[in-house]
């Protein structure tokens, strides 16, 4: 099953894999450059537990010394999130140089969903994706996850998108690229912090097995692309709008003031925002991270009943 010369799939992953047990991808960028340490390797050795706890093998995704790693242990997640930003953030433009290389990087959504999609695994948990920035039409800062939910057959789940996107756009260039957005349990499209965005999904599904069954019948139909799947916060966790909304803002104004750019402006906004609302943004992150890791880990486990 190990085609690929540059991945390594660990023991327990490949076992699964095989055995056609289930298995959830997690990306590391999130480690590296969505939260601060020490929460980042908690979370994500919490997150592994909970794929766990609902029936599937968690496989953190990364590159590490030029090799794509599906499955991380303690030490190497522990090792990602202390260098933090010091890691590169690899996307796809990212993978030749840094395999020929030798070099270290932090998976981003795109780049977990290939290493995912080479390694077998149709399955991925996450917070947030990348999307279209506000201010595009100049910027054209367009994330590269979403070329890549349009062509790689991985089923991603996160929270919606954060209005640091315009997440009207992001819509629009889903619906270009034929990636089907569900809404879990909802009709509308989850603002990440928030519940609700304003915007509708394409469909509302209420349960893993329906997910499971939709996936299937998009790979049995070989469109190739990938599936993404909203689920809103819990409501205890979820924030207050008009709070989030201005440090947000803020975060915006003073990126454009200090001229920040391509890659660093997604992870630059991310830490900024953590910091305005004093940790509350950080805590309702981890909580809907948690959220996803569950949901997924009980779709993929519904999928291989099918
Ligand atoms: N959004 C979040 N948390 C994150 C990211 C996005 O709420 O950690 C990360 C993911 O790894 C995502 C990447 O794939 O940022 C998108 O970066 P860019 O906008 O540069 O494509
Ligand atoms: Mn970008």
């Amino acid at each position: 099953m190990n085609m690929n010369k540059y991945l390594d799939v660990n023991p327990e992953v490949a076992e699964a894999l095989v055995n056609g047990k289930p298995v959830v991808a997690l990306e590391s960028t999130i480690i590296s450059h969505g939260m601060p340490y020490p929460q980042n390797v908690e979370t994500a050795l919490n997150v592994e537990k909970i794929i766990r706890d609902n029936g599937a093998v968690p496989a953190t995704i990364a590159i590490i010394g030029g090799r794509l790693k599906a499955g991380l242990t303690a030490e190497e997640i522990e090792y990602f999130g202390k260098k933090g930003r010091a890691i590169h953030k690899a996307s796809r433009r990212d993978l030749a140089v840094l395999c020929a290389r030798g070099e270290d990087g932090a998976t981003t959504v795109t780049t977990t969903m290939i290493i995912a999609h080479m390694a077998g695994i149709r399955f991925f948990a996450t917070g947030g994706i990348g999307g279209v920035h506000r201010g595009a039409e100049t910027t054209m800062d367009i994330s590269a996850d979403l070329e890549e939910l349009g062509r790689t057959p991985v089923m991603v789940c996160c929270a919606g998108a954060k209005s640091i996107l315009d997440l009207g756009l992001t819509l629009e260039y889903l619906e270009t690229k034929g990636v089907p957005v569900i809404g879990y349990g909802t009709d509308e499209l989850p603002a990440f912090y928030t519940r609700q965005s304003g915007f509708g999904v394409d469909y509302r599904i209420d349960t893993p097995e329906d997910l499971a069954a939709a996936f299937k019948a998009q790979n049995d139909l070989q469109l190739g692309g990938g599936m993404l799947v909203t689920n809103p916060i819990p409501e205890q966790y979820s924030m207050d709008k008009a709070v989030i909304d201005a440090a947000i803002d803020q975060a915006i104004r003073e990126s454009k003031e200090q001229g920040i750019k391509g890659k660093e402006t997604t992870p630059f906004l991310l830490a900024r925002v953590a910091e305005l609302t004093g940790g509350d943004s950080l805590a309702s992150n981890i909580q809907l991270v948690y959220n996803n890791a569950a949901l997924t880990a009980k779709t993929a486990a519904a999928y291989s009943k099918l």
